[in-house]
């Protein structure tokens, strides 16, 4: 069996009761197969970026995994699915959102999927709750979360009580 990778999950959503898709998707990423939760960020809300509709709510899981990139991705794409997440257009708002934003320290890039997730370097909504669970991560290709966060100053987002 290959050695276990960390991997940095994204949780967003803003349609329906989207705060508690957020956590409860928190603790569908627990059962995932072949993976350990390591921990969950703090729930955050923000403006929609580049996007409409209500506030969203978002989050960061860490897991350990022995997936592959690929299957990791397949088995959120079914979460999501369990969501009522229905894909329209680009950015439309969403009751369930999953990214995988890292793979270890991997750079991958086919058809499915481009890791690192190619906009979580500007966007605070990613690196605040990402840098709660690892404050020293590097974005591979990118550089260290902190330094780009703080490039993300004029984004607000609000961190929730835990
Ligand atoms: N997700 C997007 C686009 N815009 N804005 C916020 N605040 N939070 C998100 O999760 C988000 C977004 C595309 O996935
Ligand atoms: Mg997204
Ligand atoms: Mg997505």
């Amino acid at each position: 069996m290959s050695a276990p990778v960390t991997a940095y999950v994204g949780v967003g959503a803003n349609l329906g009761f989207a705060h508690d898709a957020v956590r409860n998707a928190l603790a569908d990423l627990s059962d995932l197969p072949a993976t350990e939760f390591i921990a969950a960020s703090s729930v955050y809300s923000s403006a929609p970026i580049e996007s409409s509709g209500p506030d969203y709510f978002n989050a960061v899981a860490a897991l350990s995994t022995t997936l592959t990139a690929a299957e990791l991705l397949h088995l959120l794409f079914a979460i999501e699915k369990r969501y009522g997440r229905v894909r329209t257009e680009r950015n439309a708002p969403r009751t369930l959102d999953l990214d995988l934003l890292l793979y270890g320290q991997e750079i991958i890039r086919t058809d499915e999927l481009v890791v690192p997730h190619p906009r979580m370097a500007e966007r605070a909504f990613v690196l605040a709750p990402l840098l709660e669970l690892a404050p020293e991560v590097e974005i591979p290709g990118r550089g260290a979360a902190s330094e780009l966060l703080a490039a993300c100053a004029q984004q607000v987002v609000r961190r929730l009580d835990p």
